[in-house]
């Protein structure tokens, strides 16, 4: 047994993710954040100048990565929830307080993006993109009028539509539709949109939270629901692509880098948000995944064709006023519940 411990242990450590304990610690970043978000070359750059590892996993939905995260199934450093997301995070004391002297650059974020409701004084988050979900579609082949979601789910549209693939948000259109606040999200209220969302999801071609944009781009859909970066990269690509935002209603959403409880790097991962502040690499995320963002310095470094695109920032949509999606604790289950039943019966 006494010499056999030695290979036990040499084993162990070499196949072990987190080395503590062996001797050296694992001090690779690890980021859990929302796929088709996060720039390859930002990551490169970040390891270039600091040489700090950066490991990547993506996600396409709040509720994917808090069912990942809370399960334990990872180990991260950084993730990137939403709004409402962060709310429910802060309130079960899963995110660490960030210490804003090491992030000198939370002062290049727009005055209406700091101390949101979501998270007064940014104490355990900082805004990454905001952005809204609207509509797009290919004007060369959809006639229009299109003004909101009642001309998206047409009979016309039947079998060519594309939609995210997020109960959360199908469940806000139905809301907006009715005239009911989207945050209201009462058993009640998921009742009276049930029948106008089984009727809009009957007609959906393709649920995509990833890249939307690629059905549109190949022509398996005409028209969908997507988010504004999404939207905005169709239309940089081909302006028969049109955006609208939906006359029911559109929220903002803010999508936010925060640190998770379990993670040891908290020193590494408060430097990779201090450099996602700076300017110059807040402008290659937008000209990578062109969302409104919401650094004022980094605006001011994006092209006139940037700062134009209608998705991107919407003519005269007041981002101050903008209605935001809370933490609606327990009810989560019941809208995901909601839309899958709906999705199963029509298959
Ligand atoms: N591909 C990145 C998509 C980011 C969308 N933000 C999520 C908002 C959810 N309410």
């Amino acid at each position: 047994m006494k010499t056999k411990l030695p290979k036990l242990m040499a084993a162990l450590c070499a196949g072990a993710l987190l080395l503590a304990g062996c001797g050296k610690k694992d001090d690779t970043l690890r980021l859990f954040v929302w796929s088709e978000y996060v720039p390859q070359a930002v990551i490169d750059k970040f390891t270039e100048e600091t040489g700090i590892k950066v490991a990547v996993e993506n996600y396409a939905s709040n509720e994917e990565m808090l069912a990942k995260l809370l399960a334990g199934g990872g180990s991260y450093d950084i993730i990137q929830p939403s709004d409402y997301a962060v709310q429910g995070l802060v309130k079960d004391g899963e995110l660490q307080e960030l210490d804003h002297a090491k992030i000198p650059n939370l002062k290049n974020l727009a005055p209406e993006f700091r101390n949101m409701p979501f998270d007064p004084g940014n104490k355990y988050s900082v805004p990454w993109m905001a952005g809204f979900v609207g509509i797009v579609y290919n004007a060369e082949v959809v006639p229009g009028p299109v003004v909101g979601y009642r001309d998206v789910f047409t009979p016309d549209h039947a079998g060519r539509i594309v939609v995210l693939d997020d109960a959360r948000e199908i469940v806000s259109w139905g809301l907006v539709t009715e005239g009911i606040p989207i945050n209201d999200v009462s058993s009640a209220n998921l009742a009276k949109i049930r029948p106008l969302l089984a009727d809009w999801l009957s007609k959906v071609k393709v649920y995509d939270s990833d890249s939307p944009r690629t059905p549109m781009l190949s022509g398996d859909t005409d028209i969908g629901v997507v988010w504004s970066g999404e939207g905005a990269l169709l239309f940089e690509e081909n302006p028969k692509f049109q955006w609208v935002m939906p006359a029911e209603g559109v929220h903002m959403f803010v999508d936010n880098l925060a640190i998770p409880k379990n993670s040891k790097n908290k020193d590494k991962a408060e430097e990779f948000i201090n450099f996602i502040l700076r300017p110059d690499i807040s402008k290659m995320i937008s000209d990578d995944f062109p969302y409104y963002n919401p650094n004022a310095e980094a605006r001011k470094l994006l092209s006139e064709d940037q700062r134009n695109n209608p998705a991107s920032y919407p003519p005269g949509f007041d981002v101050t006023k903008a209605e935001i999606f809370s933490d609606i604790g327990e009810q989560a289950s019941e809208v995901d519940e909601l839309i899958t039943t709906i999705k199963a019966k029509s298959n």
